[in-house]
């Protein structure tokens, strides 16, 4: 699926005189054409991206640094329009995700989220729930169809929260992988493949401006930053050539779509990632941060409030042309130590809404109030102290 970008690299290396229109025009360590041909504009994406696009200059700004110096104005792409929607807070309603293990295996049985919990939340100030599916549920076969059964179930959760006016990730929760080997990869999934997956299920959603299409789960351990970028641009192209194009779209980086890993790993090569017009606004990038010793959410106790993380992460993203993240997983244990950590973070984040969209508190759904991370309900309809101290004040 990206075989329409290679015609512009191959021709900005030989035509150095003006860049037609979509093509690069400028960046760190461009050295092909620098201006734009009449009626595009040379407009700085990022330190690493410029793009001829249409519209007639007012002030141009070609960056065409031979240096890694990132001194460049870093002006806001007039054309990535960011996300100026509500903003969004919510929860996972885990499930379909279940026996997904991190290699990208899943062994049967997942266990449905009860779509229960939606009205339930909804009625607190939840306005987004993320979903996450194993891959194998939607295609059983590689590269094959989506399965109408697991299809119907899932809908019934994604129409629930949608009718209720939510806002829904589609999440494919499978760590960048298929059975244990990686999308792009040698022995794994074909970008082909993978782009084939976000085609039908872009095409499913094409109507429902509501969906957000998380392209996939914390990619970790990946062999190649720029072949990481290389499948998410895949599923992107996938995604609007099937029709949707006016929804958000999540793309992660590595190291567990990490918000501390972002600026330094794959958020260079992310920021290269272009929609269908050539712009990136509706491109956001998804980021996880947890609060416990090791970052792994599997403690009860926090240890930070994540505030001097983030304030990176939001530094970089406003240097970046203003782009936009998502916190898609965060969370803690029952315990104060997290009811004061996870609030503060939650608060930092809404008030960082400009830059940081929204969050996704992991988890509800089918785990039950025992696991460690639970904010399932209580089957009385009371609510988990952590949920009523940490991150009802922080809702939308
Ligand atoms: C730019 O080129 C220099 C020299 O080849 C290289 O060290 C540097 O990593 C490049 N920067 C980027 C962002 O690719
Ligand atoms: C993936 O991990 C699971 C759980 O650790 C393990 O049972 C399974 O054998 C692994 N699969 C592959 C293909 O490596
Ligand atoms: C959460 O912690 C409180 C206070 O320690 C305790 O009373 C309650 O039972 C705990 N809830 C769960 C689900 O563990
Ligand atoms: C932190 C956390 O709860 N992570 C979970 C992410 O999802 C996988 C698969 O659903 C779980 O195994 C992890 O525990």
């Amino acid at each position: 699926m990206l075989k329409a970008l290679v015609p512009l690299v191959f021709l900005a290396a030989f035509v150095r005189s003006q860049a037609e229109e979509w093509q690069q025009c400028g960046g760190i360590n461009w050295s092909g054409a620098t201006t734009c041909v009449s009626g595009t504009v040379c407009t700085e994406q990022n330190p690493y991206y410029s793009q001829c696009l249409p519209g007639t200059a007012t002030t141009t700004t070609t960056t065409t640094s031979t240096s890694t110096s990132t001194s460049s104005t870093a002006t806001s792409s007039a054309t990535s329009t960011p996300y100026t929607g509500s903003f969004l807070g919510g929860v996972n309603l885990s499930g379909f995700d279940f026996t997904v293990a991190t290699n990208g295996s899943f062994s049967p049985p997942d266990a449905p989220p009860p779509t229960s919990q939606i009205g339930h939340f909804v009625a607190e100030g939840v306005n987004i729930f993320r979903v996450p599916t194993a891959w194998q549920l939607a295609t059983p076969t590689l590269g094959g169809s989506l399965d109408q059964g697991w299809l119907s179930q899932y809908d019934e959760v994604v129409n629930t929260a949608l009718q209720a006016g939510a806002h829904v990730i589609v999440d494919i929760h499978n760590y960048a992988r298929w059975n244990g080997n990686l999308i792009g990869e040698a022995g794994g999934p074909t970008n082909e493949q993978f782009a084939n997956l976000w085609s039908q299920l872009a095409e499913h959603y094409a109507s429902e401006p509501n969906i957000i299409f998380g392209v996939m789960n914390e990619p970790h351990d990946l062999l190649s930053l720029q072949d990481w970028a290389d499948s998410v641009q895949a599923a992107v192209t996938a995604i609007r050539e099937a029709g949707a194009t006016s929804q958000l779209i999540l793309i992660p980086g590595s190291s567990y779509a990490s918000a501390q890993q972002l600026p330094t790993e794959a958020g260079p090569y992310l920021l290269n990632v272009v929609d269908h017009d050539g712009t990136v606004g509706k491109l956001i990038f998804d980021v996880h941060k947890y609060l416990d010793s090791d970052n792994s959410g599997t403690h009860a106790d926090c240890v930070t409030d994540n505030t001097a993380v983030l304030q990176t992460l939001v530094d970089w993203l406003q240097e970046n042309g203003n782009r936009q993240a998502l916190l898609s997983e965060t969370g803690g244990g029952n315990t104060s130590s997290c009811e004061t950590d996870l609030n503060s973070e939650l608060a930092f984040v809404k008030a960082h809404s400009s830059s940081i969209i929204g969050f996704c508190v992991w988890a509800a759904g089918s785990f039950d109030t025992t696991y460690v991370l639970s904010v399932t309900p209580n089957p009385d309809g009371t609510d988990q102290p952590l949920w009523v101290d940490a991150v009802q004040p922080n809702l939308p």
